[in-house]
């Protein structure tokens, strides 16, 4: 199998945090370089969404989409188990992918619309930006909410999900890459970021210099109100 990313980027290094908290060691990684203008028909030769991750299985299948990916690994190697060992546990991993997910949507539209980065591809508004940037915090706060349920120490409760992987993506990309902390005030999910950001499979990538220097300080360009 062969799995194409950016090491760094965010709906990669959902993959990757959880290849490091499965253990697996038999996936080729091939690492594009953002910086390349070739990278981008690369991409596009591998999948229609024309993202990464993608993961090229065995039988020459193109998985274009992390929670897919996510899904396929854990059928492909299902211990341990990542996902819930009941209908309801896996209910419940599901149900905070779905919130961090949407998360994720809306941190990606607060730096489309707001950030530098993005400023010769596409329209920027710092309206829309704004709102998604509360719809962010508006999803870490309900996230918060669903932690204090599970009773911890991990998201769904007393097993690393792929839940956990894909959380801590989010949160370390928008911290290192954007300069958008956890608010502290989300008590359990500040908690459990310190306690996640710990583990080896959590290690901070090394993010491309020249990018740093036009995303870092996004809340400056355009704050979240409701936070
Ligand atoms: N929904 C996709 C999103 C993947 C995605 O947007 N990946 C980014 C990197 S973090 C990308 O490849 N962007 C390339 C582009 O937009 O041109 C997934 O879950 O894998």
């Amino acid at each position: 199998m062969k799995l194409y990313e950016l090491d760094w980027a965010l709906y990669p290094r959902r993959v990757g945090i959880y290849i490091a908290e499965k253990g697996i060691n038999d996936i080729e990684r091939i690492a594009l370089d953002a910086l390349d203008p070739a990278t981008a028909s690369k991409m596009a030769h591998l999948s229609p969404q024309c993202t990464v991750p993608a993961l090229e299985t065995e039988d020459g299948t193109v998985i274009g989409s992390s929670v897919a990916i996510l899904e396929y690994l854990e059928e492909l190697f299902p211990s341990p188990d990542m996902l819930g060992a009941t209908p309801e546990d896996r209910a419940r991993t599901r149900e905070l992918v779905a919130v961090i997910d949407e998360a994720t949507n809306q941190l990606g539209i607060w730096c489309h619309k707001a950030s530098p980065i993005f400023a010769e591809r596409e329209e920027q508004s710092l309206e829309a930006a704004g709102f998604a940037a509360n719809a962010y915090h508006g999803q870490l706060r309900l996230l918060d909410t669903m932690i204090k349920r599970a009773g911890g120490p991990f998201l769904a409760g007393p097993q690393v999900t792929i839940a956990d992987c894909i959380t801590m993506a989010t949160l370390q990309f928008a911290e290192e890459f954007y300069g958008v902390p956890v608010p502290e005030h989300y008590a359990a999910l500040a908690v459990w970021h310190a306690s996640f950001a710990a583990r080896p499979s959590a290690r901070s990538p090394t993010y491309p210099t020249p990018l740093l220097a036009l995303t870092l300080g996004l809340p400056l360009i355009c704050p979240a109100t409701r936070v």
